[in-house]
């Protein structure tokens, strides 16, 4: 039985003041028996972070990473600072770094290599638009952004990435995908992942993301192939996050 995952995304939202309120809330509040936890906060305040957050249950980690190591990349934060600033996960690929960053499958693909070179846990996001959705696209946009990521990775470092199904169309507009619909998905990404790792694709956390929230996150985690959630706007409120963490 794979255990739930749940984490927050908090986007560019926060503030030292704000954030110790969330931190502490969801440390004192964290009761889950059958789930794991974290937040993935701004760069700026991953130091805050580390020291809300060291020796409790709940893990952070960052919301995008560089595909190079070190070097003239202004701007750019490395795997290795995100490491050294005690992070399990980066985000990897989220909809919204492809849409405004211009971020490739390719990119994408090397940002994981770059968080697994420096010990991190990826989370590599996949999702369709509603304009890919309604021309019957969802299945091969999706496989081809897992795929990428796929064709750079040993099949052994298959067994270290965690994988988000976020459909584009229900993040940030309050649509969701129904739970049959996003099991159908994670169901054929479980299955394309275990074409190259059987043992990675069972164990893998396949999250669900966009609008997750406490009135549907029961439903949403009762699927079979629905290993947790990633949590936008209902990660910065600490009763609906913990909320959706409890469902888990
Ligand atoms: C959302 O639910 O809005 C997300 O994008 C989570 O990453």
């Amino acid at each position: 039985m794979r255990r739930k995952l749940v984490i927050g995304n908090w986007k560019m939202n926060g503030s030292l003041a704000a954030n110790s309120v969330l931190l502490r809330g969801i440390v004192a509040g964290y009761a889950a028996q059958n789930a794991d936890c974290g937040v993935c906060a701004p760069a700026p305040y991953l130091a805050q972070c580390q020291s809300e957050l060291t020796g409790t249950p709940v893990a952070w980690g960052a919301q995008d990473v560089s595909a190079y190591a070190a070097g003239a990349y202004t701007g750019e934060v490395a795997a290795s600072m995100l490491q050294e600033f005690g992070c399990r996960y980066v985000l990897c690929g989220h909809s919204e770094r492809r849409a405004y960053h211009h971020e490739t499958n390719e990119v994408v693909a090397q940002k994981v290599l770059a968080a697994l070179n420096a010990g991190l846990t990826p989370v590599v996001c996949v999702g369709e638009t509603l304009e890919e959705r309604e021309a019957g696209r969802t299945n091969v946009v999706v496989c081809a952004q897992l795929q990428a990521v796929l064709d750079v990775l040993e099949a052994a470092a298959v067994e270290k990435i965690v994988l988000a199904y976020e459909p584009v169309w229900a993040i940030g507009t309050g649509k969701t995908a129904t739970p049959a619909l996003a099991q159908e998905v994670h169901g054929m990404l479980r299955k394309q992942v275990a074409e190259r790792n059987p043992v990675a694709a069972a164990n893998m956390a396949i999250l669900y993301g966009g609008s997750m929230k406490p009135e549907n996150a029961k439903d949403l985690l009762a699927q079979a192939d629905i290993d947790g959630g990633l949590i936008g706007g209902a990660s910065l409120k600490v009763a609906d996050f913990l909320a959706i963490v409890h469902a888990a």
